[in-house]
């Protein structure tokens, strides 16, 4: 199906994908140029999932953009790119020492969001770009406002009450070995407690921030007569449903803009190269 932006007079052609993001096959420079970044950052919202095909991009272009709508995160590891901080690896690749030089190396990853593990969580936009798209990795993204709107009335004021304690456990999303840079650096994390239900800082709707696999203790209100094991089952069967998620296969070009604070995705299992470049940032630059 092509629409036009919802948002701006001018005609932008886009495909709706599966179940919530779109598909564009436009430059991303000249689209961001031409409706500002106030209005891309409204329509990323908008969508949660924002892919442009057929790019040609390099890593000062990427974090040229990124800057313009937020404070890009600049972390320093040894997956960060060294010529352009803003840039962390995601990629299979590995050094002459055998020892991978990005994150999320080659396993599965299962379903988390970004930063989950760090002390703010309206850092949420996270944009990949596909250098080397490997063969046969998806990646699966569920819409967790969508499932936050459809909950029954009641389901949803309980939910509202309830507040997570959270915390980065190796083999939960992800298998770590005890010597990778990785898990040094996601040990260092701390836990927070965090609401499951938030506001979003740019349209102020409401959904869900739910990454179970984070997930130590459920507080619920004191007058809750379930257990926190069978809230965290019923919410479960609510969340993770297929018509709320969206499929991507990265292609050589692609630049996938992600909205994290109400999604939440997983990968399967690496094959073949795979690079692609990972760059986290706000909205600090749009925001009134
Ligand atoms: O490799 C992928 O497709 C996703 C990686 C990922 O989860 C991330 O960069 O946050
Ligand atoms: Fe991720």
């Amino acid at each position: 199906m092509i629409e036009s932006l919802d948002s701006n007079k001018d005609k932008f052609p886009y495909r709706k994908l599966s179940s919530f993001g779109v598909e564009l096959n436009l430059n991303v420079l000249e689209f961001i140029e031409t409706i500002g970044p106030e209005e891309f950052a409204k329509f990323l919202c908008q969508h949660i999932l924002v892919v442009f095909k057929n790019q040609n991009l390099n890593k000062s272009e990427l974090a040229m953009i990124a800057n313009r709508i937020g404070r890009v995160e600049k972390l320093r590891v040894p997956f960060a790119d060294k010529s352009v901080p803003e840039v962390l690896l995601v990629t299979n690749k590995k050094n002459e020492k055998g020892e991978f030089i990005g994150m999320f190396g080659e396993e599965e990853l299962g379903w988390h969001s970004n930063g989950n593990s760090r002390k703010n969580i309206f850092d949420s936009c996270v944009a990949l770009y596909c250098e080397m798209p490997g063969e046969e990795t998806i990646t699966k993204w569920v819409n967790t406002r969508k499932a936050f709107e459809e909950l029954e009335e009641d389901y949803r004021d309980l939910a509202e009450k309830v507040s997570l304690n959270i915390k980065f456990q190796n083999n939960r999303i992800y298998n770590l070995s005890k010597n990778s840079n990785e898990y040094k650096a996601f040990q260092k994390t701390s836990g927070f407690i965090r609401e499951l239900v938030y506001e979003h800082p740019l349209d102020r709707k409401k959904g869900l921030y739910f990454p179970y696999h984070f997930v130590e203790k459920v507080n619920l209100p004191s007058d809750c007569e379930i257990s926190e094991e069978d809230f965290l089952e019923e919410l479960k069967k609510r969340v993770f449903k297929e018509e709320f998620m969206t499929d991507i296969s990265f292609e050589k070009g692609d630049l996938v803009f992600s909205d994290q604070l109400h999604s939440l995705h997983k990968r399967s299992k690496v094959q073949g190269d795979r690079l692609l470049y990972r760059l986290a940032f706000n909205y600090e630059k749009v925001r009134d």
